[in-house]
């Protein structure tokens, strides 16, 4: 149905066996690998790393063989289910357009717009039909009540650079190919492959940044395998990365190691900083987080020599902690205090092919709170609200109680913190529908499910990671497969449809004309654009001939910074020149980008925005709590072979030795009284599980690690494989209370927990 007209007929499935190598980027992870796909028929025999991709140069990891296993996995939805008597059963897509419109009008009519939530999952920023198609159906919603994983993710970094930079889109990514100097925090891309800072082959390029004579330092309360790479591993006590950032910051400024070169014509709020970190001397910073105050001194010196490109860069350990905000401010700031800001080596914008061409001057800046959940009045956030309210939301009666949910690649039941409360919850809805390829933990309580095509049966382009990417590069791949259902941008155009009043039956091709259409009269009405003045039908009529997603990505592309402009620069790219490089388009090394990036109201770099300021009050009080020297702490932990809770079903992942067990100490495992293979009990404030323990002198004494993602033990989901090893789902023990509250983002890291003997209760 929705084959991309710009793909070359013969990559399209032939139903003869004759066999076929096509490449594509992995949609998988952030790392956006080239891989090279042989087909016999409509079957993939071998996927391999494509030694010609521009970027990625052969490197793959083992869930990159797998895309022919998720296509023809049993379990993968192909046809929509219907919940009939409390059981799933298949329907035709009128059925099930029909059913939502039903229970989404019903809930509506009865109890307002607000009454519909909507939760979006992290594979929509994998998928270029679910990336631009999203936004026609949330607006037609109308609803306030609106969450995602970013706050179980990202959220705080979006905040602290919407409020340094003026665009929470804004995210600088450490320059990996040419820095001397890397201080790495609660990240661990041998095995993530990297997040927010996309660099296929991270392990190799971490390995060569030591080979050039440059320094790997990780921060990390366990010796993960990126650790293992490094010039020092720093256990540092979970969630106090913050203090130790500004710890470092204080040590520039007592030692005069402050240098922020050029970019003293164009920051704001320097002369405060110095006070602002007084408190952070490093001996109160070594208390709290275990790190030696001589580290925390060379730590400075050594990121502030001028001998050296330095760079400092954190992930999920240090954002989705109670001071996320402020340690992904710090990060930022250290950069920027030691002259290592938007140069070669340092922190640095991407500049994709499809963003917006940067002009210099102030803009509307970005902004929290314009208004407030119901329930505990946590301010949104980028027109969100956390997901750690949404249980409460549903599950507390008033007005503007959530009654129906639709999710969107999610899995909040296994994501979210406070499972058992959110799974309770959902079972209360009146009415769910879920467009999702499986039927699991989430998607069983849904009234319909609708799955979009698999991964070989769409057409692909990275619109979110070319954003955070090491170099500029863009890469498009067609579709291998032709879909036998609706694509997900058909999918999500229907319910745009639905949601906006127009029924089940509209025609999807009216939401592309909104959205292509949209954006070409704003380019030609635009005096910035590079087709300012055009004729917009003679523009949408180049693109006519495309599918929805793909007119939509060859306008942006083609206006945007290396774009031909529809024939005014003749050799500037478009889609179609995309389609004729397979192994992807190299766009070059990372460029300066100050001052235009910058969109804050007073057009200035702010270091020390309002509200980190004020929030910087939470983190001196933090410094003088007392350490209680039995407490234990609960983080989680990613594996190579597994992707969030959703690849469990693939048996080739699958293979060998549980990986859901519960890491410990030898130390505390023997004050416990545990030993290595025994079941634990582990509780926090909410709740409690029984989990096998892997006894490790690799993890930090007082902290016990878990993976997140399992738990495929519920009644009523059809994942047969997972279900064979469902092992626990860690966030029955995290908090849906407490939050980062710049951000609203979970605590997923460094939760209280008590460690006891399964059998001894
Ligand atoms: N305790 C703890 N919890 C965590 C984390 C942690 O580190 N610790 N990490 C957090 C992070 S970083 C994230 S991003 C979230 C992820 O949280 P979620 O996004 O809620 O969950 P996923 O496990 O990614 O599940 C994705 C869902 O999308 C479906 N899906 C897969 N491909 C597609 C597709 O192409 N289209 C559609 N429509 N659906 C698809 C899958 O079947 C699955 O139901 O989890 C968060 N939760
Ligand atoms: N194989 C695989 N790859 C993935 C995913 C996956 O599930 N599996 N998920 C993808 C997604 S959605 C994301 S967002 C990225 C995340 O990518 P990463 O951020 O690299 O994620 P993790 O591997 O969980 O690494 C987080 C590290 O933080 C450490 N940590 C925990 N608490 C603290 C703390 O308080 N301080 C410090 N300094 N460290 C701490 C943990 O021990 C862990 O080693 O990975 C992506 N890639
Ligand atoms: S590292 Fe990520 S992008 Fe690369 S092959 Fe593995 S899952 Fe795919
Ligand atoms: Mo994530």
């Amino acid at each position: 149905m929705s084959q991309p007209a710009a793909a070359p007929a013969g990559n399209v499935a032939a139903a003869n066996a004759v066999k076929r190598t096509v490449y594509r980027t992995c949609p998988l992870c952030e790392a956006t690998c080239g891989l090279e796909l042989t087909l016999e028929g409509e079957r993939v025999t071998r996927i391999r790393g494509d030694r010609d991709d521009v970027f990625s140069r052969g490197f793959i990891c083992p869930k990159g063989t797998t895309l022919g296993a998720l296509h023809e996995d049993p379990d993968r939805l192909r046809l929509p289910l219907i919940k009939r008597d409390g059981k799933h059963v298949e329907a035709t897509w009128d059925e099930a357009f029909r059913a939502v419109d039903e229970g989404l009008r019903r809930v509506r009519e009865e109890f307002g717009e607000d009454a519909i939530g909507a939760f979006l999952g992290n594979p929509n920023v994998h998928n270029l039909g679910g990336g631009l198609f999203l936004r026609p159906f949330l607006q037609a919603l109308r609803t306030r009540s609106l969450f995602s994983a970013s706050t179980v993710d990202q959220m705080p970094r979006h905040v602290s650079c919407g409020l340094m930079y003026g665009n929470p889109d804004s995210i600088p990514v450490p320059d990996l190919d040419r820095t001397d100097y890397l201080l790495m925090l609660g990240a661990n891309p041998v095995e993530s492959n990297g997040s927010l800072c996309t660099a296929p082959d991270f392990p190799g390029r971490l390995k060569r940044l030591r080979e050039r004579g440059g320094k790997l330092i990780v921060v990390d309360p366990r010796k993960t395998r990126t650790a293992k790479l490094a010039d020092r591993h720093l256990t540092i006590r979970p969630g106090s990365d913050a203090h130790l950032l500004l710890g470092i910051a204080h040590v520039l400024f007592a030692e005069d190691l402050v240098n922020i070169g050029s970019l003293d014509e164009i920051v704001s709020g320097f002369a405060d900083l110095r006070e602002a970190v007084a408190a952070f001397d490093p001996d109160a910073v070594a208390r709290v987080t275990g790190i030696d105050a001589d580290e925390i001194r060379t730590l400075a010196r050594e990121l502030a020599s001028q001998d050296h490109r330095s760079v400092v860069y954190g992930r999920i350990g240090v954002h989705t902690v109670e001071f996320g905000t402020l340690t992904s401010w710090a990060a930022d700031l250290l950069c920027i205090l030691t002259n290592n800001f938007d140069r070669p080596g340092g922190l640095m914008f991407p500049l994709a092919a499809h963003m917006r061409n940067r002009r210099e001057g102030p803009g509307r800046g970005f902004t929290m709170g314009r208004f407030k959940s119901r329930v505990r009045g946590v301010p949104e956030v980028r027109g969100e609200l956390p997901v750690a309210a949404l249980a409460e939301e549903i599950d507390t009666a008033g007005k503007g109680q959530i009654r129906a949910l639709v999710t969107v690649a999610g899995n909040p039941a296994l994501s979210a913190p406070n499972a058992d409360r959110l799974t309770k919850a959902l079972e209360g809805l009146s009415f769910m529908v879920s467009v999702d390829p499986y039927l699991n933990e989430t998607t069983r309580h849904a009234d319909v499910i609708l799955p979009p095509p698999s991964v070989l049966e769409r057409s692909h382009y990275d619109v979110a990671f070319t954003t955070l990417s090491v170099r500029n590069v863009a890469n498009y791949s067609p579709a291998i497969l032709e879909a036998s259902g609706p694509s997900e941008a058909v999918i999500l155009s229907r319910l745009a449809l639905i949601a906006s009043g127009q029924g089940p039956e509209a025609d999807p091709g009216a939401v592309r004309e909104l959205l292509v259409r949209g954006l070409i009269d704003r380019e030609v009405g635009s005096e910035h654009s590079t087709i300012s003045g055009r004729d917009a039908d003679e523009i949408a009529e180049a693109v006519s001939h495309l599918d929805p997603p793909e007119a939509l990505l060859d306008v942006l592309i083609r206006t945007g910074p290396y774009g031909d402009a529809f024939g005014q620069t003749p050799d500037g790219l478009s889609l179609a020149k995309l389609v004729e490089a397979p192994h992807g388009i190299d766009l070059g090394a990372l460029q300066s980008a100050l001052p235009n990036v910058l969109t804050t109201p007073s057009g200035r770099l702010e270091l020390l925005p309002a509200p980190i300021a004020d929030d910087l009050a939470r983190l001196r009080a933090d410094l003088a709590r007392s350490i209680d020297p039995d407490e234990m702490r609960l983080i989680g932990r990613r594996t190579v072979r597994s992707n969030n809770s959703w690849m469990h079903n693939v048996p080739s992942l699958m293979k060998g030795r549980d990986r859901c067990t519960l890491q410990i100490n030898p130390a505390d495992a023997e004050r416990l009284s545990l030993g290595h293979g025994d079941l634990a009990r582990v509780t926090s404030r909410v709740g409690s599980l029984d989990v096998p323990l892997e006894v490790t002198d690799e993890i930090r004494a007082g902290v016990v690690s878990l993976p997140h993602g399992y738990g495929h033990d519920q009644a009523g989901s059809g994942l047969t494989v997972a279900a064979k090893t469902p092992g626990v789902n860690s966030n029955r023990l995290t908090d849906d209370l407490p939050l980062d509250p710049l951000s609203g983002n979970a605590i997923l890291n460094g939760i209280p927990v008590t460690v006891a003997s399964a059998g001894s209760h």
